[in-house]
């Protein structure tokens, strides 16, 4: 008798302790990134069952469509056959409830409110934005392994409480460099959907360079057939048609994502210099490059036909993009000289503004006269963001230093380049970008844009060695205010994310900074 009791005890006892290691009660331990704004916990948990379905607010078509992205992220690994319903008011309890408020000033068009009881998970959003990214977080409070692709053995639990949760910068991004190496319309659509995952709001695809013209122009077909037909390392290269450039668009506006293309100009002309003889100032086409040198490329600025190409070209690219920026880069035109450079970037303005957007371009644009709205993309010369701040200009951050996902971990990490820095994890979050150049103030900047080019890069899984763990820092650091931005916590929270990347499929670099939580530990 005595021993069945002791096995009886000792039965309850692991049973709870069990249900105690995986049941998640505290909700400020929870590992979200970016980290929210504030958590209160409650101490409980919410159990996701075969019971529990999505209902939203209403009959729009866009709440439906955030129900149905949560219910297509939770269904294949949890098998609880989730389903999107509309209601008019709140749901019986077990269920998750999506709905507008619209009069939650503090929210602003992307903040949202989750409450999470024993009972019931509550999102409430001013903007279907917010519900968005607060479906996000819910993902994020869920095991790691939601995120696998094959059915999983539950429990899907929660703890309980309430996030308020909004962003610090309306620019949160970051961008892909189809040209030096072209990457595969599935491949891009994978990193919109990993920049969607933490709360990511821009995307910039860098479209063409010296060695590849990488979207469709039907007025100037040889950009891509010719100019698209090779990549660094002399590759096949390749390019978007415009069916194919309007579907990432409408892809990633399905996450809240904003296409920002550019076309770089007037150095980093190649691929367009070797494509149209009639472009170059001797007439004779220039051979295709697959080099990775930069800053020996020019258009001829003093060329009329030069601008009716760039109008052909930005009239094309507006009217497939619905954003309100187009990118003119600018960048590193060391082959143009200054007096022809800056007529050309007051040029360029007017022909962008013509065809209905505003100009993006990095910092080197900012030695012209800037047009109202424009926005400097700092990555080099603080001297020039500074230019453009004297002018009215709105600062993107991207210093080179700082956040070039495309610079090394260190000396012996794979793919990168290190002309910038070398730039570990820890490194790559511990900067605040209202804190970096004294004159380039809070309300200065726009946001952050953290950019991958990809000299050293081919394919979605080496990008990823470069992006990603860096990326979640950037996300963190365009999201959360700098106040509540801290390496040693971080860190943890990062850990943790190990597993849920692995579970997304996402092939990180371990760095030795972080005590992964991962199942094979690297
Ligand atoms: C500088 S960043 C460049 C790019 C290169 C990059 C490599 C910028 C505006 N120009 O053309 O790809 O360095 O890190």
């Amino acid at each position: 008798m005595k021993k069945q009791n002791t096995i009886l005890a000792f039965v309850v006892l692991t049973v709870l302790f069990g249900q105690m290691a995986c049941t998640p009660t505290d909700l400020s331990k929870a590992s979200i990134i970016p980290k929210p704004v504030s958590i209160v916990p409650t101490g409980d948990s919410f159990d996701l069952t075969d019971q529990t379905d999505i209902y939203v607010q209403g009959e729009s078509a866009e709440l439906l469509g955030i129900g149905q992205y949560l219910a297509d992220k939770l269904n294949p690994s949890t098998g609880l056959g989730i389903e999107v319903k509309t209601t008019s008011e709140a749901p019986a309890s077990g269920n998750i409830y999506l709905s507008l408020s619209e009069n939650d000033a503090e929210l602003g068009d992307e903040g949202y409110e989750l409450t999470i009881t024993d009972s019931s998970v509550k999102l409430t959003a001013n903007k279907p934005a917010g519900l968005f990214y607060g479906v996000q977080t819910i993902r994020q409070l869920l095991p790691s392994k939601v995120e696998l692709a094959t059915s999983q053995k539950g429990s899907w639990k929660m703890a309980t409480g309430t996030i308020r949760d909004y962003p610090e910068y309306g620019y949160r991004g970051s961008m892909l460099d189809v040209a030096r190496h072209f990457f595969e319309v599935e491949e891009v659509k994978t990193l919109i959907d990993q920049l969607a995952t933490y709360k990511m709001n821009r995307f910039h695809l860098h479209l063409s360079d010296d060695q590849g013209w990488r979207i469709e122009i039907k007025s100037w077909p040889n950009l891509t057939t010719h100019g698209g037909s090779t990549e660094v390392g002399g590759g096949p290269g390749g390019f978007y048609t415009q069916e194919q450039y309007s579907d990432i668009v409408k892809y990633a506006q399905e996450r809240f994502i904003t296409i920002i293309p550019e076309i770089d100009m007037p150095g980093h002309t190649n691929a367009a210099l070797a494509s149209y003889p009639e472009l170059n100032k001797n007439g004779k086409a220039t051979e295709l490059y697959t080099g990775i040198e930069v800053g020996f490329s020019s258009l001829d600025t003093h060329k009329e036909l030069t601008y009716k190409f760039i109008d052909d070209v930005i009239r094309e690219l507006a009217a497939l993009t619905p954003g309100e920026y187009i990118h003119i880069g600018g960048d590193e035109s060391h082959a143009t000289k200054i007096e022809d450079y800056i007529p050309f970037i007051n040029r360029v303005q007017d022909i962008v503004e013509a065809h209905g957007k505003k100009v993006l371009g990095w910092d080197e644009i900012a030695l012209a006269t800037l047009k109202p709205n424009t926005i400097v993309q700092y990555w080099a010369l603080a001297e020039n963001a500074v230019k453009g701040v004297k002018q009215g200009a709105k600062v993107l951050m991207s210093p080179a230093k700082n956040a070039y996902l495309d610079m090394q971990y260190d000396s012996v990490s794979t793919f990168g380049l290190h002309w910038a820095a070398y730039i570990e994890v820890d490194k790559g979050y511990n900067w605040d970008p209202a804190n970096l150049v004294p004159e380039i103030k809070r309300e200065n900047i726009v946001g952050i844009e953290a950019p991958l080019w990809s000299e050293t890069v081919s394919n979605r899984f080496e990008a990823e060695y470069l992006i990603f763990p860096r990326l979640l820092g950037y996300a963190e650091i365009g999201w959360t205010p700098v106040e509540l931005r801290n390496w040693d916590e971080y860190k943890v929270r990062l850990a943790n994310h190990g597993e849920r990347m692995e579970a997304m499929n996402i092939s990180f670099y371990p760095s030795k900074l972080v005590d992964w939580n991962v199942k094979d530990k690297k």
